[in-house]
């Protein structure tokens, strides 16, 4: 039987008796018991009813168990749904329903406030927690640790990850397994990923980042990875030592730099330092090689599409830029008005097209034929710009987006919420720099005519209802928002009237 996705990454460790997972504090997963756990929690969803094709939605503590049901889902033919941790039970309800989940499994902890939103949608519920435990271990246990991998085509989807809109509704990238598979083949290659690799991985494994990028690459190469739970300074100085390799987001790396203990001799060992998901500064790249002698290879992404561009292994890996596209993937500079390509050296949208591009956002055909166009380039919504050497620069969005910490958020999400409270007439919500973050998220507020607005409710509906990467670290309240001729509001004033307020904080 074939399957793409599982025959690559998986299969080919069953029986190996080698390190898939170092654990903080000493322990390790072997492939084989990797695999084995996999098969049994393929067996545990099949017995549960899940068929090929069906969703999983995810909600549980980045864990080996964790992974291990990723796998298993593959190898089953169904569709792996990871969720962001931080989600509150308001954002859950809305994937669990969009997608039609077959199975919702969420930490033990949660499900009792999570059985609403499953019973709501027909769907079951089972629990699994970080060490291993609950009720969908507890079927696993009982299963066979061999399972009859299911047949899937190059074209099936392998997983469905949520992006958020800037309509404010988020949007499911199906991604196939030649998606996830030509960019993990791709990867290995181009940043020369062996068996002898350990990785050290503190991303978490609901986004493209930690569980296609990471994951997948070490999969395929077959090396280890350091497996922390999230990235704490002191774990990972910790870990650097028995590493080659690391990837991250650059607050990462602005926070290691920030810490007298990373220096030269604790990073001689690397091989390499990887960056992405957000802009590496030019000065935090430059920064990096002045400490360590190494200088990070940056490389450029989407849910939608995985990785699309990156600095050369070998060659210069130019601070700024994101490098030249992958092998197989095209990319193109385009006219953001009329699409027409642009000439090198002017600023456009980019697009991008190859077998990473994803299949389209799940049930929705409109969405998907307004960014993926007929001949298969997708609009990224990415500003960019090609130097006369090739390298290609991100140098903004035209997509009203923040990146915070390497998470997205979407404003039109935010400003939906903050319209529909008492006492808000509308809301405007941008990103400003951040020390820390990158970006940072504040909301300006107009009340509504006489109204008074009690920031103490405010603030306990947005806790409820909203992740915490997403909420506001500033609220301002103002009179009108500032608006062009035609009635749009210029969020360009507004960042430039509210640009110091984290900077002058932290100073
Ligand atoms: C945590 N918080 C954040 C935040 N992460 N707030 C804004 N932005 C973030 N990214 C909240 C916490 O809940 C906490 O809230 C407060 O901020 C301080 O937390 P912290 O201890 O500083 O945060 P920490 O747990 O250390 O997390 C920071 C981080 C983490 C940068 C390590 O956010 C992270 O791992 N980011 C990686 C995201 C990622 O993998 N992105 C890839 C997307 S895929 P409070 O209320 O308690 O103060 C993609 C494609 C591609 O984009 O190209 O890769
Ligand atoms: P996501 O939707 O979470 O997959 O985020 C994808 C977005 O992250 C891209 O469209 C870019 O805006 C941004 N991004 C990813 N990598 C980089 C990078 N190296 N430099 C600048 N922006 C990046």
């Amino acid at each position: 039987m074939t399957n793409p996705l599982f025959d690559a990454l998986f299969a080919p460790h069953s029986g190996r008796d080698t390190v898939f997972l170092r654990h903080p504090g000493g322990g390790i997963t072997t492939h084989s018991d990797f695999l084995n756990q996999a098969a049994r929690l393929a067996n545990a969803l099949t017995s549960l009813g899940v068929r090929p094709g069906d969703r999983v939605a995810v909600h549980i503590q980045k864990s080996a168990a964790a992974l291990a049901l990723y796998a298993g889902c593959v190898q089953a033919g169904a569709v792996f749904l990871p969720l962001n941790t931080a989600y509150t039970a308001a954002e859950l309800a809305y994937f669990v329903g969009d997608s039609g989940a077959a199975l919702f499994v969420c930490d033990p902890e949660e499900a009792q406030d999570l059985t609403a939103i499953a019973d709501a949608n027909g769907c079951p519920l089972q629990t699994l927690a970080g060490d291993g435990s609950g009720t969908l271990a507890d079927l696993a246990a009982l299963q066979d640790p061999v399972f009859d991998t299911v047949a899937r085509g190059e074209d099936d989807l392998a997983a469905l990850l949520y992006t958020s809109g800037t309509t404010g509704r988020s949007k499911g990238a199906m991604l196939t397994h030649r998606n996830l598979l030509s960019n993990a083949q791709s990867l290995v290659e181009g940043w020369h990923f062996t068996a002898d690799d350990v990785l050290l991985h503190a991303l978490p494994i609901f986004h493209s980042h930690g569980l296609f990028v990471a994951t997948n690459v070490m999969l395929l190469a077959g090396g280890a990875m350091i497996f922390l739970p999230r990235f704490d300074l002191d774990t990972v100085l910790a870990g650097l030592p028995e590493a080659t390799a690391m990837m991250g987001v650059p607050t990462f790396y602005t926070r290691l730099l920030d810490d007298p203990r990373f220096d030269r001799a604790l990073t001689r060992h690397m091989r390499v330092f990887i960056s992405g998901s957000a802009p590496l500064l030019a000065e935090t790249h430059e920064r990096f090689q002045a400490r360590t002698g190494h200088r990070i290879l940056e490389r450029y992404g989407m849910t939608e599409t995985s990785m699309n561009t990156s600095n050369p292994y070998e060659g210069e890996r130019r601070a700024g830029t994101v490098g030249f596209a992958l092998p197989g993937v095209e990319v193109k500079v385009c006219d953001p008005e009329t699409g027409a390509t642009l000439p090198r050296g002017e600023i456009g949208v980019l697009e991008v097209r190859g077998p990473n591009v994803f299949k389209g956002y799940w049930r929705m055909p409109e969405k998907t034929a307004e960014e993926l166009r007929a001949d298969g380039y997708f609009i990224t919504g990415d500003l960019a710009q090609i130097d006369a050497d090739g390298y290609v620069c991100i140098v903004g969005r035209s997509k009203d987006l923040i990146i915070s910490g390497g998470y997205n958020i979407y404003p039109k999400e935010i400003e939906l919420f903050l319209d529909a409270l008492d006492g808000v007439q509308e809301s405007a919500v941008i990103g400003v720099p951040h020390p820390d973050f990158g970006e940072s998220v504040v909301a300006v507020l107009v009340p509504q005519p006489g109204a008074a607005l009690d920031l103490v409710r405010i603030k306990a509906a947005v806790d409820r209802d909203l992740a915490r990467f997403k909420r506001p670290q500033r609220v301002e309240i103002v009179e009108s928002l500032p608006r062009n001729a035609m009635g749009k509001v210029q969020k360009n004033q507004l960042r430039d009237r509210y640009r110091q307020i984290f900077q002058l904080a932290e100073s």
